[in-house]
């Protein structure tokens, strides 16, 4: 999972948001990797991002996860329009939290509520340097070894937080 911040105390919404997963019963065994401060990607006239990613086991399907996780950024105060004009002009505007699934065990999954592994995995090295930081083995269904996306990608822009 994927966890992004660049509005407000960035740090306190990725504890929050950590502290909220912990809290569902149906997770367990969290791990966080070190977080990131990142070069926004999107309109450039915005704060830095601070970035993570942290893995867990769960009993909840994909799309309970989704539910979870959209419901813990209402909480941090993360504006969810419903409207197709404002959803457009809020794309990857800054944000108190952003939680996407990136990968789902194995599964892979298209539908209209979720893309999985996550679209924009494979060339997003704010994703692929912390994934690497918890699991250097990794590899990503579809898209191959995630030290070898990393090595590919471009990392200007990501430093230690
Ligand atoms: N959705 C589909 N697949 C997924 C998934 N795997 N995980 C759907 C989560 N959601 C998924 O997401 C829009 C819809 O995507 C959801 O309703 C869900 O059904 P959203 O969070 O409401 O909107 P968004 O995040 O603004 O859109 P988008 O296009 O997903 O943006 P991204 O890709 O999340 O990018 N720069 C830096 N440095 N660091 C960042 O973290 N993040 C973004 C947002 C832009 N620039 C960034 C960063
Ligand atoms: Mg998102």
């Amino acid at each position: 999972m994927a966890l992004g911040s660049n509005l407000g105390n960035c740090h306190e919404h990725l504890d929050a948001a950590i502290t909220s997963l912990r809290a569902i019963h149906a997770i367990k065994n969290l791990v966080e990797s070190p977080r990131y401060l990142t070069d926004p990607m999107g309109p450039p006239d915005q704060p830095d991002y601070l970035n993570s990613v942290c893995e867990f086991d769960t009993q909840l399907s994909a799309h309970s996860l989704l539910d979870e996780l959209q419901s813990i950024e209402i909480e941090r105060g993360r504006l969810r329009p419903t409207d197709a004009a404002s959803i457009a002009s809020l794309r990857w505007q800054a944000r108190t939290l952003d939680l996407d699934i990136l990968l789902f065990g194995d599964s892979v999954i298209a539908d209209e509520r979720l893309t999985v592994p996550h679209a924009e995995i494979r060339s997003r090295s704010f994703v692929l340097q912390p994934l690497f930081d918890l699991n250097p083995a990794l590899s990503i269904q579809g898209a191959g070894a995630v030290a070898e996306l990393l090595a590919a990608a471009n990392k200007l822009g990501i430093r230690p937080a």
